[in-house]
Order: C-alpha cells, then sequence, then structure tokens
C-alpha cells in the first residue's frame, strides 16, 4: 500500500495496537561515519540545487513554483499562495541550515521543478526535549507528478538532516500518511462573507440574506482590551516567559527560548502578527496572541484572485479570557483587511472556537513526527505546536 512509507522509520498502520512498543525513538542514530556521503540519484535530466535565499531571483522562482504548484483545497478552488517574504522567514530561523533548502531543476533550463525544505526546532515530546527538523514546502511541480519523485526529495532531506547528526523530524500534510500522532480540523471565521461567498470558500446559510450575515459577522472597529498593542522587540523577554510557561501543559510543543520567539513572533507586516496585552496599572505582560499571513490564490473566479487569510499561531491567556482575547485578534485582522481568519481545534482553541462564530472547514491537518513514536496518539488539544 505505501511502497515507500513501509521502508522508513515510522508508527506502521499494523503497529497501533502494540502496547508493548515504548515511546521515543523507533531506531537509534548511525554513526555519522555510516551516513550516506552523496546525493540520491535523481532521473537524468534533472540536478539538486541548493537553494540561496537571499538570492532574490532564486526566491523569486521558488515563489513561483509554490504558487502555481503548492497544497489546494479538495476541489482545487484555492492555492495556497506564500510571500517571497513570508519564504525567507519561514525557512531562516536561528542556526537554519541552507542545505535543507533543496530545490531539484532541469539540468538544461535550469528551471526550479521541486522543492523540499527542513528548519532546526527542538521540541519537546512529553519530558524529551529532541532537537528535530521540521520539514515542509515538499512541492513537485504539476507535470512531474507520480513518477516517485518525493520519495527521492525525502530521502535527501533525511539524508541532510542526518549529516547534522539529528535523527527527528516533525512535519504536517493534509493527506493521511503511516501515521499520524494527531488529526486536527480547520476552522474558519467570516470578516469579509461577501467576498468569501463569492469567491466560493462559504455559502449563504439556510434561512440567511446577504445582510444578515453580514451584520452577524460584524466587528467592532478597534480592540476592546485596554493594554492590548502590538508586540515589540523589547517585549522578546516577557513573552518567551509566558509562552515557555503556557507550553509546558502540552505533550508536544516546541522548546522556544528568547531568540526563537524573536523570530518566530516578533511582528513582520503581512508575514507575522503578534499583540499582547500590557497591564495598564502594573504594565506587567500578561497575554499573547498571534497569527500569521498566508493568503490563497483564487483559482478560476472573474472578480477575484486572492483571500487574505490569517491562520491562529501562539496565543496565551492568563488575565484575559482566551475568547476576549482572541475577539481582540478578530478585530485586528478585521481592521487590517483580512477576509478570514483560520485556527486549528489545537492548545485551547476549542474553547473558543464556536463562541466566536468560527465553522468547521472541509480541510483536516495530520501531524507527523519521524522516526519517534507517541503510543496510540494524542488528542489536539494535547498539542501545543503548530507550522507554517
Ligand atoms: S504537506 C504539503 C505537501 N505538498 C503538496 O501537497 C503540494 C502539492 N503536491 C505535490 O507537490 C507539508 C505532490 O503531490 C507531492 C507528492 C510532492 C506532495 N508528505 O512523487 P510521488 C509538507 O511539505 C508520498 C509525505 O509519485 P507526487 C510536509 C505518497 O504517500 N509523503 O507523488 C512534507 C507516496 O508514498 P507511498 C507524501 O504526487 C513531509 C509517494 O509520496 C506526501 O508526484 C515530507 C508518492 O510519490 C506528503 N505530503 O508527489 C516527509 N504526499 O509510500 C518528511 C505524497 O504511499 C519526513 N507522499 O507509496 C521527514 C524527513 C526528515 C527526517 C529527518 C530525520
Ligand atoms: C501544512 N503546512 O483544504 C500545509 N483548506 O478547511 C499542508 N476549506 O480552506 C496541509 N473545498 O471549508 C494542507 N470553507 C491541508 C489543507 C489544504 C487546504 C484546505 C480547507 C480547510 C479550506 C474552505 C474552503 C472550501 C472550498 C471547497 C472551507 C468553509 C468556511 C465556512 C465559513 C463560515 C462558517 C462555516 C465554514
Amino acid at each position: 500500500r505505501h511502497k515507500f512509507w513501509e521502508t522508513q522509520p515510522v508508527g506502521q498502520f499494523g503497529d497501533v495496537a502494540d502496547v508493548s512498543l515504548p515511546d521515543g525513538a523507533i531506531e537509534p542514530p548511525s554513526p555519522l561515519s555510516e551516513v550516506r556521503a552523496d546525493p540520491y540519484p535523481l532521473p537524468a535530466a534533472f540536478e539538486w540545487f541548493t537553494c540561496d535565499l537571499d538570492d532574490d531571483a532564486l526566491l523569486a522562482d521558488l515563489y513561483a513554483l509554490l504558487a502555481h504548484n503548492y497544497v489546494e483545497d479538495d476541489e482545487n478552488m484555492f492555492r495556497f499562495n506564500y510571500s517571497p517574504a513570508f519564504l525567507r522567514w519561514a525557512l531562516r530561523p536561528p542556526s537554519f541550515f541552507r542545505a535543507w533548502h533543496i530545490g531539484v531543476r532541469a539540468k538544461e533550463s535550469k528551471k526550479l521543478v521541486a522543492f523540499i525544505s527542513g528548519v532546526p526546532a527542538r521540541i519537546r515530546a512529553r519530558d524529551d526535549v529532541v532537537r528535530m527538523a521540521e520539514i515542509n514546502f515538499l512541492c513537485v511541480h504539476k507535470k512531474l507528478r507520480s513518477k516517485r519523485l518525493a520519495p527521492v526529495l525525502i530521502r535527501e532531506v533525511t539524508r541532510r538532516v542526518h549529516l547534522e547528526n539529528i535523527w527527528q523530524a516533525a512535519y504536517t500534510a493534509g493527506v493521511v500518511l503511516p501515521t499520524p500522532i494527531t488529526t486536527c480540523r480547520y476552522w474558519h471565521r467570516s470578516l469579509n462573507p461577501k467576498k468569501l461567498i463569492d469567491v466560493g470558500f462559504s455559502r449563504l446559510g439556510p434561512r440567511m440574506t446577504m445582510s444578515r450575515t453580514v451584520r452577524l459577522y460584524k466587528l467592532p472597529d478597534a480592540p476592546l482590551t485596554p493594554g492590548f498593542r502590538q508586540m515589540e522587540l523589547r517585549d522578546v523577554a516577557a513573552v518567551t516567559r509566558l509562552l515557555r510557561a503556557y507550553l509546558a501543559r502540552y505533550v508536544v510543543a516546541p522548546d522556544f527560548d528568547e531568540l526563537d520567539v524573536e523570530h518566530w513572533l516578533l511582528p513582520q507586516e503581512d508575514v507575522v502578527d503578534s499583540y499582547l496585552v500590557e497591564s495598564p496599572e502594573t504594565h506587567e505582560v500578561t497575554d499573547f496572541c498571534s497569527f500569521y499571513t498566508l493568503p490563497s490564490s483564487v483559482l478560476n473566479n472573474a472578480n477575484y484572485s486572492t483571500l487574505k487569510a490569517a491562520y491562529s499561531y501562539y496565543n496565551v491567556a492568563v488575565k484575559t479570557p482566551l475568547q476576549q482575547l482572541m475577539n481582540d485578534a478578530l478585530i485586528v485582522a478585521k481592521q487590517r483587511n483580512y477576509d478570514v481568519f483560520n485556527a486549528l481545534d489545537v492548545m485551547e482553541n476549542e474553547g473558543f472556537l464556536k463562541e466566536l462564530k468560527f465553522g468547521p472547514g472541509d480541510g483536516q491537518l495530520h501531524y507527523y513526527l519521524y522516526n519517534y513514536r507517541i503510543r496510540n496518539g494524542i488528542k489536539p488539544s494535547e498539542l501545543g505546536l503548530v507550522l507554517l
């Protein structure tokens, strides 16, 4: 059934019931001298190409490959449209490895036809903090699909990760592979219902008119919580403290230090936005919320070519109720012209989704670990990890 995945150190569908297998690494690390020294062979017309994201021309090629060939919904109405600035942010966190930005080019035309990437992260599973690679942006040009190129890309990124003495990875996918640690649902909160209906992202509910729908999703013009403001560089230490204490509650979560927080959470226009509540009395930072910007191309619509979507990222509510904090996040997203605010049912998100008028989407997101077993998996509410 899974000719490639059956050969890999991942939970196999048959093991699911086997309670004797312990949590942790599925296979031990090898001596680095035993890691294959040269790249896996590609079909003769293609060559490996390590991508330099400082190079604006290369970044434009990567952007175009993904904009035309990356993930679509199940009815092929929308396609993720990660911006060049977003890709640079996603792929260059603290201590990233250039060798993990892996392109495949046509030898003759030098055209970029496939890509896979990894970035380093420390991820905690129960009480075990593990150095991992986060794998993302696996993409094969539409004209080269179903030729078993993806397994070659995956083996090659694995080899390059092993060369850094890292033996585990985390990744998400919309498709079922052996074997998810958990399966999450996407939820969507309309901010611009008329446009969402026009492009087929959502539908007019039964017995609803357009004007009732617009009224239903209306939001205040400005955030309601006193002291709600954008995060700044001077807040990194306070936000790191809040976030570390909060993520400690989850079974699987990133182990963020201040450098990580500065990279992943300091606001960058149209890439990542973070807000916090600074107590007007004590000036303490008490709460925090964030979202990243990932537009989707609207395929085949006469009126619109793009949807501006915000994706809930990391949120920590200590003093302000989570629902109120997220309502303020919706308000600033609306102010900034987003069409929709998306969230997964991870962490404590179940506690505000229905109340804030999110509706369940038709997409799922499966989370995976490579070479790391978590017996019986976990619930979405036990997951403290959001990948881009
Ligand atoms: S998920 C988004 C993946 N990208 C897309 O969906 C874009 C549109 N699709 C494509 O470009 C986020 C192609 O359809 C792709 C497959 C390239 C997806 N993950 O080449 P073949 C990520 O980037 C398996 C893993 O003929 P294709 C996470 C499939 O099950 N495996 O197919 C990436 C089959 O194997 P099987 C996937 O359609 C995580 C084989 O590929 C997959 O031309 C990567 C078929 O290959 C997916 N999303 O190309 C794993 N989709 O055993 C990282 C299909 O079933 C692992 N397949 O026969 C960790 C590595 C690092 C370890 C370090 C220690
Ligand atoms: C991970 N780094 O299917 C990337 N999106 O629900 C790989 N549906 O937008 C994983 N089909 O339900 C990607 N509208 C997996 C996701 C791939 C993209 C995807 C889904 C997630 C999505 C929309 C549009 C559906 C169009 C037809 C959807 C309903 C919204 C409605 C708003 C009002 C209240 C009820 C819900």
